[in-house]
């Protein structure tokens, strides 16, 4: 049922970051102070209070500065290594993907250790923990920075968008890990992938609305069911 050679795609959500201690959105760490993340992340908070919003992704930098790439992370890594064809679409912003050796990444909802200016075209890594000023300034310009991240109601990057659509139309195979599947259009990925004939294998600690479209169900955590999934893929 399993062909690797055709081309292989996976989508990770905050759920394959989970063991290494990186809050999910939805689960029971996903609330900062009393705020939902669903609400501080939108272009509204940060237009009526950009501080607090700011002071949330400090601590979100401050936490995930502390984490290290998992296992789960690391045989995404070693997939790329193995296969011919492999895309990995992620929805994280924690940059543990990359940590962990990943390379041909496509990150759909941007990099929290980039900021970029709400004024001019200024864009730019910035890894400092803690920042030195918050709000921070742009240095070219002195206007708003912001975090380089894609909030509700905000488009996705076209470029990054179409490839990873392209991917999940050509895959053979589309391996979701760690995501409720209720954000778009991330969540209609694995649904193209399934239209155009790929096997659908999910991996999560919970069912999701993409459960019932799965052809495999992997229940339980990335940590302890991708290594072993992967194992037994690769031995046939
Ligand atoms: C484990 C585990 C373990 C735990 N092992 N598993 C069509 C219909 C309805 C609405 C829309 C629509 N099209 C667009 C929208 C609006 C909106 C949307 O989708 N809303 C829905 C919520 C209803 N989408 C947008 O606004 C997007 N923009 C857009 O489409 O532009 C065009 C447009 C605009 C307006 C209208 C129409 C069109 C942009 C979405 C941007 C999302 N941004 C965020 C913040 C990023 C920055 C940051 O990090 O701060 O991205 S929100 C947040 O959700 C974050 C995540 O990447 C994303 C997905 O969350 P994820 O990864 O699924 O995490 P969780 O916590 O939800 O789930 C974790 C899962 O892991 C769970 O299932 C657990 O069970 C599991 N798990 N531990 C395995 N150890
Ligand atoms: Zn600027």
């Amino acid at each position: 049922m399993i062909d690797l050679t055709r081309p292989v795609v996976v989508l990770t959500g905050a759920g394959i970051s989970a063991e290494s201690g990186v809050p999910t959105f939805r689960g029971a760490g996903g609330l900062w102070r009393s705020y939902r993340a669903s609400d501080l992340a939108t272009p509204q908070a940060f237009r009526s209070d950009p501080r607090l919003v700011w002071e949330f992704y400090e601590w979100r930098r401050e936490v995930i500065s502390a984490c290290q790439p998992n296992v789960a992370h690391t045989t995404l890594a070693m997939m790329e290594q193995c296969l011919a064809d492999f895309t990995l679409i992620t929805q994280n912003v924690d940059g543990l993907h990359q940590r962990a050796g990943s390379l041909n990444i496509l990150t759909l909802h941007g990099d929290i250790w980039r900021v970029r200016c709400t004024a001019c075209a200024y864009n730019a890594v910035d890894t400092r923990v803690p920042l030195p000023e918050l709000p921070p300034r742009c240095p070219t310009c002195d206007g708003l920075l912001r975090p380089d991240v894609i909030w509700f109601g905000e488009q996705l990057p076209g470029t990054v968008l179409e490839k990873a659509w392209m991917a999940a139309a050509r895959a053979g195979l589309m391996l979701v890990v760690g995501t409720s599947a209720l954000v778009q259009p991330a969540a209609s990925l694995p649904l193209v992938a399934r239209r155009n004939g790929a096997v659908i294998v999910e991996l999560n600690s919970e069912q999701t609305p993409l459960t019932p479209f799965a052809d495999i169900h992997l229940h339980g955590s990335a940590g302890e069911h991708l290594p072993q999934w992967w194992r037994s893929v690769q031995s046939g």
